[in-house]
């Protein structure tokens, strides 16, 4: 029997409405193990009629008692962390550890995060003069449409629903139909937690068909989107002309910075993370990296060795460090990468290839990481996203053409600074064109910082109040004195 992903409407789980059915894979077996309700126009219709009903009753639940519904469904996913991690793992083809280290602890932190942020969440008043007093009352936006990508798939989930929630807003979800198996399993914590019925809505199913509903839905006022650039333009170009609130955090194609005063053996150490984490499928994985030329040479061997003993195996294994991508098209579209930076004039230093791993691996979707060497800041392989195991590589000469390289691309998420000088660190992080620079340190996260991108990685932040805000509606009120 497959493991079904329903819907959860209303605060019951079921199938679409039109009894469609999609496939879902686990990438490490390259198989199909789930079957997922394939909804429709009509299963968000049904969301949302649920989520507009079971608004007034939310908002009005008051702040302590929306904590308190939260941090009970933050409970149970702790409980079931270990449950958790497997199906992340499995759905998505990451490491197993990585899920359980990284993902779900993640997800339980979202929640615990801003349930607690909401208690202690100000509002500003203005005094104007002895004339009259001015307060600004935040109000939930309404019902949200939270879409999220593949991924971190329960991690990014909970990061937009839980904001949304925890203000007062009601929510009508779409995970990725690629890895939609957690979200279900939250649902189902959901239901045991008597988390109340319409507040949270999760509708299974794809993009054009549930996520174009949510975004073209007359009833939801604001959608959080996370995922590819291109898919965020559409969904912008439907909801501008409708006035909706949009938070879109898109790709990135972030630069990594090393000066060769910097300490060389934790850089070390961190690059490989921030190349090859989550099989360089994060949108803050650095993944052109640029190295003063006097350190060049020894970065480049260092680096190399340290790739090629990076592990390509068994998601489920303690030992491993690269696990599957995650489908096949996506492997097809990594590798078609690697065939233009070759046309390009690249020189691959390591990798390149499809890893066929044995027995009941020995159909999933594994790649060596590769590394690239010998192309300009200019071409399409360091300008385009890949969202894979692939970085390149390339020395600089001066500060000013490291940074003009790394602003150089329509892109502008994250950077990655590597100097023990603390004045360049300032006057690079400001100069950096990225919603985060990292100095001396990779996804080093505090939930309080505004996160998202610039240029085309995205408009607003999310993270800290920048959340809450987003999931509210401020209205200044006046009062004569
Ligand atoms: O993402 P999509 P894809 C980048 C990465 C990747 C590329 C495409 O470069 O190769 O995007 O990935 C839903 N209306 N990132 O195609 O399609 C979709 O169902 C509304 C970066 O998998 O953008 C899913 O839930 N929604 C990224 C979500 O959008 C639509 C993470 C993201 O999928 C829709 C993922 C539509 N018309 C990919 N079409 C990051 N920033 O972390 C699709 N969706």
């Amino acid at each position: 029997m497959m493991q079904q992903v329903l819907n959860y409407i209303g605060g019951k789980l079921g199938p679409a409405a039109g009894g469609q059915w999609l496939e879902g894979h686990a990438p490490g077996e390259g198989r199909v193990f789930t079957h997922i309700a394939d909804s429709d126009r009509q299963d968000v219709d049904r969301a949302v009629e649920a989520a507009t009903q079971a608004l007034p009753g939310w908002m009005a639940l008051g702040r302590k008692r929306r904590h308190d519904a939260l941090m009970r469904v933050a409970d149970l996913v702790e409980r079931d962390l270990a449950l958790f991690a497997a199906a992340e793992s499995r759905d998505n083809g990451k490491p197993l550890h990585l899920a359980m280290e990284v993902d779900v602890p993640r997800a339980i932190a979202n929640l615990r995060f801003f349930a607690t942020a909401i208690l202690h969440w100000e509002s500003e008043a203005h005094l104007t003069d002895d004339e009259a007093v001015n307060y600004t009352d935040r109000q939930a936006v309404g019902v949200a449409g939270c879409i999220s990508p593949w991924n971190l798939p329960l991690y990014l989930f909970t990061w937009k629903v839980a904001p949304a929630l925890a203000t007062g807003c009601t929510v009508v979800a779409k995970p990725s139909e690629l890895t939609p198996l957690t979200t279900h399993m939250l649902a189902e914590r959901c239901i045991e937690a008597g988390f109340p019925p319409g507040v949270l809505n999760i509708v299974q199913g794809t993009g054009p068909k549930v996520g174009a509903a949510i975004t073209e839905h007359p009833a939801i006022p604001a959608i959080s989107f996370t995922g590819g650039t291109a898919t965020g333009a559409r969904i912008a170009a439907t909801a501008a002309p409708m006035f909706k609130k949009l938070s879109l955090e898109l790709g990135g194609k972030n630069a990594v910075l090393v000066f060769a005063d910097c300490d060389f053996e934790e850089m070390l150490k961190e690059t490989v993370r921030s190349s090859f984490s989550n099989q360089g499928q994060i949108c803050l994985c650095g993944s052109r990296i640029l190295v003063e030329r006097s350190l060049y040479p020894r970065f480049r061997a260092a680096f190399v060795e340290r790739v090629k003993a990076l592990r390509v195996g068994d998601p489920g294994e303690q030992s491993t460090d690269i696990g599957a991508v995650v489908s096949e098209a996506h492997l097809n579209k990594v590798l078609s990468h690697v065939a233009l930076a070759k046309e390009e004039g690249g020189t691959l230093l390591c990798g390149g290839d499809q890893v066929r791993l044995g027995g009941p691996l020995a159909q999933g979707w594994y790649m060596a990481p590769t590394v690239i060497e010998g192309l300009g800041p200019g071409c399409r392989t360091n300008q385009e996203e890949i969202f894979g195991p692939v970085v390149t590589i390339q020395p600089f000469d001066t500060e000013e053409e490291a940074l003009q390289a790394a602003n150089g691309t329509r892109y502008g998420l994250a950077s990655v600074l590597w100097t023990a000088d603390g004045r360049r660190m300032h006057r690079m992080a400001r100069q950096l064109k990225s919603g985060i620079v990292w100095v001396n340190c990779w996804m080093l996260r505090d939930l309080r910082t505004p996160f998202g991108g610039m240029k085309h990685s995205g408009v607003g932040r999310e993270g800290g109040r920048e959340a809450l805000r987003f999931f509210t509606e401020p209205r200044n009120v006046c009062i004569k004195l």
